[in-house]
C-alpha cells in the first residue's frame, strides 16, 4: 500500500526499526549518516537500499528539511556503497519512489541501488 509522503514521520516503520537494531537487516554499509542493506525482494543481481539515519519520510521531506551535512553525507554514502560493491565500472541505477504515484511502500526515505548486470527499462 503506497504511503502518503506528506504524513508525519512514523517511528514504527520497518526501516526505523532496523536503524534502532530492533529487527535485523542484511547490512552492507553503515556510517554516521546512512545505513545500507540488501533488499528483501531483489529486482536485480545487486539490489541494495540506502537510507539516511534521520527521520525523513521521503525524498521530498529530506531535500526540504535535512541539513547540508546530512544531505552531503547521504549522497556520499550512496556513492561509497556503489563503489564498495563493484558497481561503478559496468554501471548501475539509482531510484527513489515518492508517495502514491511513485509507489513508495516504506515511509522512511530509501534509495534503491540496482546493478550487477544489464538492467531493463524500469525496476522497483
Ligand atoms: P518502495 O516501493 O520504494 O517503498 O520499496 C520498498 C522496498 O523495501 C522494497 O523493494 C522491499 C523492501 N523491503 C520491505 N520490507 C523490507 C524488509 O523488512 N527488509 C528488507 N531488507 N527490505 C525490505
Amino acid at each position: 500500500m503506497p504511503i502518503d509522503p506528506t504524513a508525519a514521520y512514523d517511528p514504527d516503520n520497518i526501516f526505523a526499526k532496523m536503524l534502532r537494531d530492533e529487527i535485523p537487516c542484511n547490512k552492507v554499509y553503515e556510517d554516521e549518516h546512512a545505513l545500507a542493506f540488501h533488499d528483501i525482494n531483489p529486482q536485480a543481481d545487486v539490489h541494495i537500499l540506502v537510507i539516511p539515519k534521520g527521520e525523513y519520510v521521503s525524498w521530498d521531506d529530506f531535500s526540504a528539511k535535512a541539513s547540508a551535512e546530512e544531505i552531503a553525507g547521504f549522497v556520499r554514502a550512496v556513492g561509497t556503497v556503489a563503489r564498495d560493491n563493484g558497481l561503478v565500472v559496468r554501471g548501475y541505477r539509482l531510484l527513489a519512489n515518492i508517495g502514491r504515484n511513485g509507489g513508495q511502500e516504506v515511509a522512511h526515505l530509501h534509495v534503491h541501488l540496482f546493478g550487477g548486470g544489464p538492467l531493463g527499462p524500469m525496476l522497483a
